[in-house]
């Protein structure tokens, strides 16, 4: 709730933002009504964990900007930054180290056996790197947590937000301890723009540890269900210990700047698809900006991931 900008910069001009509170309230309250689920507070973490992904001096500067401003400004930094889709508020820092603290509470549940735990976070994190925000994202959630993950076992990430996550490709490129599968819009037509491309396959050890299915941009159901079965063999491939999953739903048909045509009902679907694998499976959320349906499309998501696990 203390990160909530009033607008981002959309070619040099203010534009809403959508990366806005409600969205967690509303899939919370929708997921509060089924008994199996508890829900977990956070604990606090120390920042190494974080640091063990991005530079220090970013999170310094992330933390010592954000103690700074008002509490009704948008601050846009002229470094540390991708683009203009991350702007700083006075709660910016807490927010995004509170996010942190959520995936790595659900990272250590894995850890002690539970199966499926639903990190229910925001700001969201793939598109930032270990110097940089953008895209919405400040800290990167998803590589926090496979960081962690991966001091216990092997960790894969399954990225299913609308947007390539070029900070989490990036963070793991040169990696073969952790493997990154990503299904996206083109890049050549949408954000990020710079990545996501198919010949992205990482480098030196981590050659064939970075795998990326761009989709044209009004993908079906069909083709994208025939995708994430590729995605998820080439994960099963190899053989993980833990599955994060950073999940958006802008895949949605309705949302405001994503949208494949996905329905409601076919992220039980994907669900059950990704269930299938039967891995210990911690959930981050990503994307997805259609606040009116976003309750339903968890909640379809998660009755999917349930049927299985
Ligand atoms: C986590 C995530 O889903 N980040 C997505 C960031 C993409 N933002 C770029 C979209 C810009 C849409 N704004 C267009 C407004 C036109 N008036
Ligand atoms: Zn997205």
């Amino acid at each position: 709730m203390v990160h909530a900008p009033s607008y981002e910069i959309y070619d040099g001009e203010r534009s809403s933002y959508p990366e806005v509170p409600d969205r967690i309230e509303t899939i919370a309250t929708v997921l509060r009504k089924y008994r199996q689920h508890t829900f977990v507070s956070p604990k606090q973490f120390d920042q190494k964990y974080i640091e063990a992904v991005h530079h220090k001096n970013y999170l310094r500067y992330l933390r010592k900007r954000s103690d700074v401003l008002k509490t009704d400004s948008n601050f846009f930094p002229s470094y540390f930054m991708t683009d203009t889709y991350a702007p700083m508020t006075s709660g910016t820092f807490s927010a995004a180290k509170e996010a942190a603290d959520i995936v790595l509470t659900g990272a250590s549940f894995l850890v002690q056996g539970e199966k499926l735990v639903y990190s229910l976070c925001r700001p969201p994190g793939h598109h930032a790197d270990a110097s940089s925000m953008g895209g919405y994202c400040y800290i990167n959630n998803a590589a926090v947590a496979a960081q962690f993950l991966s001091q216990k076992g092997r960790a894969a990430i399954l990225d299913i937000d609308y947007h390539h996550g070029n900070g989490t490709q990036h963070m793991f490129y040169d990696r073969s301890d952790i493997l990154y599968v990503s299904l996206h819009a083109d890049p050549s037509r949408k954000y990020p723009y710079i990545s996501g491309f198919r010949d992205e396959i990482g480098i030196g050890e981590g050659k064939g540890y970075n795998k990326n299915y761009s989709l044209p941009l009004h993908t079906s159901g069909n083709i994208y269900r025939s995708t994430l079965k590729k995605g998820l063999k080439y994960i099963q491939k190899f053989i993980p210990d833990f599955l994060i999953v950073s999940a958006g739903f802008d895949t949605y048909m309705h949302d405001p700047i994503g949208g494949f045509k996905l329905e409601v009902s076919f992220y039980q679907k994907i669900g059950q698809d990704i269930a299938s694998l039967s891995l210990p499976t911690l959930l981050i959320q990503e994307g997805g900006y259609c606040v009116k349906d976003l309750g339903k499309i968890a909640e379809q998501f998660v009755l999917g991931l349930e049927e299985k696990a």
